[in-house]
């Protein structure tokens, strides 16, 4: 089954945006598909002209702030004029082009904003990854995405200097640092130096925009690439009733800048709605610093993985009562209706859920007003249809437990991925008759509500960290101790779910105390690969369970972690 980016049927072409008077956000309705859209020119300079009309209030566009008490405060103004500059580092200084790749590795700084808008108004397509990263994580992605260039800070540019030589494609590396390194350019010099005159790409809906790695069941993470529509979509009304963000909003959202969730909110939903992206830092998770945050600063929305939320909740704050905090919504892993009752009660403010993943940004949830019904994650958001399928993407009827699909048949809805990149066999596996299956379990009851059960297949959900066990089991290999491993999840009262490693040792380790060698291993996991991927949990075993064919039987640990066998 062979099926290219180009295998999903179009949507049909008919452009009806419409500019409203005043200072609100550019619209489209929820089923348009213009021919031509890029949010750099289509959503910020709009606000960037709305400032320069008076039409927007005083609030910046991106609110940045660390622990040491240094802020960044940049109007929309400040960010068409940086941007700009930044597009012209990429092409003229950089020598990248439309559709080249560029591996954005950057932890929470101002200049990640810099660098995802530059790309956009050149086309260059970014590839954002999580700071976590180690050298061989590096190494993979850059390879597989073949990308010509590579921005990150000076923590891993050593990690990168050590893979570069196996990377053909790599040609240019920036660094974001306040100090210089062989071999790499200065972005923040470079970008005070370039000039601010450019004229963004007029790119067309469907041309690629990020690529988002993924982890599946077997082998590596997959590349879920995505086209301009994953901005365009932010401004479909549907969307805009999800958070209901206002110019007057300041905006948290905790994720990552690796993943996709970053991108959608602290990007694409914030800036549509002309309000101020706030930003930590927060280079450590810390719930202690979180809840300093909304008590210091007038955030008014905050999104954040459910599992900061329950840590929040787990420690022993005499107040959680924040001045200006009026909206809070979770996303990344599925959220307990008495987690969201306990911040209801110790916040006063409501916890909505919203559920997505990297090949389908924000697919369904709680749209801010609607009625809770606690546990569930929501109703679709359209343009997406979801619906309940089983295995031969049939729908099922209410309150049946079926696959979580959305329909890609007639019409791909914008906003979902185009494809994995390369690979066409794994995108085809994902159609399923007229869906796209995400490989989640769950309800839907008769009102539309969807209530998340768990994964169709061996992908771990650990604190909204997607996590394929042969990463895992791959790492574990690398270690003397390890025989063999097999890697599946585990239910945890804090995150969720977590890895749990099922080892077969050597003999050489047979005799070696059981404690110390779980450390070894978990350190050692940490070292070769991103840290957020580490067992949890080890279990040592005589031997693992295989199918006739010599396959691991995870399913059959899984079920017994979960008290199903
Ligand atoms: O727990 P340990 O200390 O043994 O190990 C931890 C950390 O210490 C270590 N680590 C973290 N930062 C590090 C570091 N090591 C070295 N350098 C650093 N800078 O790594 C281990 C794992 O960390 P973790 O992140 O799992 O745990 P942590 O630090 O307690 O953080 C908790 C959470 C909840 C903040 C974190 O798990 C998290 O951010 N989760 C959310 C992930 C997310 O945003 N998912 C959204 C994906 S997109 C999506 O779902 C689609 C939606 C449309």
């Amino acid at each position: 089954i062979h099926k290219s980016c180009h295998g999903f049927l179009p949507a049909p072409r008919h452009l009806r945006c419409q500019f409203l008077s005043g200072a609100e956000a550019p619209r489209w309705n929820d089923h348009d598909t213009p021919e031509e859209f890029n949010f750099a020119s289509g959503v910020l300079d709009y606000w960037t002209q709305m400032e320069k009309e008076g039409k927007r209030g005083p609030n910046p566009a991106l609110w940045w702030v660390n622990d040491q008490g240094d802020e960044v405060k940049w109007s929309f103004r400040e960010m068409t004029d940086l941007t700009r500059r930044a597009a012209n580092v990429f092409t003229q200084t950089g020598g990248l082009r439309q559709g080249d790749h560029l591996a954005l590795i950057l932890p929470r700084v101002p200049e990640w904003w810099l660098v995802t808008v530059g790309c956009i108004r050149t086309g260059i397509v970014f590839t954002p990854g999580t700071t976590l990263m180690k050298a061989k994580d590096i190494l993979y992605r850059l390879q597989v995405s073949k990308a010509k260039g590579i921005i990150t800070t000076d923590t891993l540019a050593p990690e990168v200097d050590s893979v570069a030589s196996e990377c053909p494609a790599l040609k240019i590396k920036f660094l974001v640092s306040d100090h210089s390194r062989e071999g790499w350019l200065d972005f923040r010099s470079l970008i005070k130096s370039a000039s601010s005159d450019h004229t963004c790409v007029k790119s067309k809906t469907m041309d690629p925009m990020a690529i988002f790695f993924t982890s599946g069941t077997s082998g590596l993470p997959k590349m879920a690439k995505h086209n301009q529509g994953l901005a365009l979509r932010s401004s479909f009304p549907s969307c805009r009733k999800l958070l209901q963000l206002k110019t007057s909003d300041v905006f948290w959202c905790l994720s990552d800048p690796g993943w996709i969730l970053a991108v959608l909110a602290s990007m694409f939903e914030a800036w549509t709605a002309g309000s101020t992206v706030f930003i930590h830092h927060l280079p450590r998770f810390d719930p202690n610093v979180i809840v300093q945050t909304l008590s210091k600063y007038p955030i008014t929305q905050c999104l954040a993985a459910p599992s900061v939320f329950r840590m929040i909740l787990q420690q022993d704050f005499t107040s959680l009562r924040f001045p200006t905090l009026e909206h809070t919504c979770a996303g990344g892993e599925a959220l307990l209706p008495e987690e969201q009752e306990q911040w209801r009660r110790q916040t006063g403010v409501l916890l909505y859920q919203v559920y997505g993943q990297s090949e389908t940004g924000i697919t369904c949830g709680i749209l801010r007003g609607m009625k809770i019904k606690p546990g569930s994650m929501g109703k679709a958001i359209p343009p997406f249809d979801v619906q309940i399928i089983d295995d031969k993407g049939n729908v099922l009827p209410p309150n049946t437990e079926g696959n979580i699909g959305i329909r890609i048949k007639p019409t791909k809805p914008i906003g979902l991925f185009m494809c994995y990149q390369d690979d066409p066999v794994k995108t085809a596996e994902t159609e399923c008759g007229d869906f796209y299956n995400t490989g989640d379990r769950a309800t839907m009851d008769a009102e539309g509500y969807i209530w998340f059960l768990g994964r169709s297949d061996d992908v771990i959900n650990a604190s909204g960290y997607r996590i394929g066990p042969t990463e895992v089991e791959n790492a574990l290999a690398e270690h003397p101790a390890v025989a063999e491993s097999a890697v599946v999840s585990s239910p945890d009262p804090i995150r969720g779910e977590v890895v749990k490693a099922f080892v077969v040792l050597t003999p050489q380790f047979l005799s070696r105390d059981r404690d110390q060698l779980t450390k070894e291993l978990q350190e050692h996991v940490k070292s070769v690969t991103a840290p957020y991927k580490y067992p949890r949990k080890v279990e040592f075993v005589p031997e693992l369970s295989k199918t006739v064919t010599g396959k691991i039987k995870r399913n059959e640990l899984r079920k017994k972690e979960f008290g199903q066998l």
